[in-house]
């Protein structure tokens, strides 16, 4: 038998169209439970850094919509890396695979229960990888789930990554939206 996982996860395509409403570009691929069918879908689907321009994978726990509409994800936010362009050739595809590894095998331990999933962008102006989780008011919940995602990047210590609260994300005027939190 295979080796189940804690959760059933749904991974979802985003491919930009201009032409149709952003929800419309949103496609489920496909739920797994298990790491074997984990390992056979991320073997069998294009490495992020071969994704056109626009494109996004995002990788959810069943049940939740990957948007910010959804009930879990209304109240909460994102830790988001933001890579240069260099980065996608060099780390995009190790820190995606490793932030899929961080969901599907708990990596947050007492507080998996906050983390929603985790999305990669492939975009010009520079990729970002993110987890989304609920809820940014548990702080403690969430600067720990921050921590440990910098760690498992292994990422070094004087850089920081941020925590968007995506109320701020979605009402922002200019292009930079404010920090909750930093590690
Ligand atoms: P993005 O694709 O997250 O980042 O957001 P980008 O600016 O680097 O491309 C681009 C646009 O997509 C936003 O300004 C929204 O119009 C739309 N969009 C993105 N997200 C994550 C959502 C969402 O969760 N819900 C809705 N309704 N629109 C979204």
């Amino acid at each position: 038998i295979k080796h189940p996982l804690q959760h059933k996860w749904a991974l979802w395509f985003f491919k930009n169209d201009r032409t149709k409403k952003w929800e419309d570009n949103l496609r489920l691929v496909t739920k797994f439970d298990t790491v074997e069918d984990f390992w056979a879908l991320y073997n069998h689907i294009q490495l992020s850094s071969k994704l056109q321009t626009g494109c996004d994978y995002n990788l959810f726990k069943d049940g939740i919509q990957p948007m910010w509409e959804d009930p879990a994800n209304r109240k909460g936010g994102r830790w988001m890396l933001q890579l240069n362009r260099q980065q996608r050739t060099s780390e995009l595809d190790k820190i995606w695979l490793e932030t899929l590894l961080c969901l599907i095998g708990e990596g947050f331990g007492e507080d998996s229960d906050y983390v929603n999933g985790g999305v990669v962008q492939i975009r010009n102006k520079g990729d970002k990888a993110a987890i989304w989780t609920s809820d940014y008011k548990s702080k403690n919940s969430i600067i720990n789930i921050g921590d440990i995602y910098k760690k498992r990047l292994t990422l070094p210590k004087k850089l920081t990554i941020g925590f968007q609260a995506h109320e701020d994300t979605i009402s922002k005027t200019g292009s930079t939206v404010k920090n909750r939190f930093v590690v």
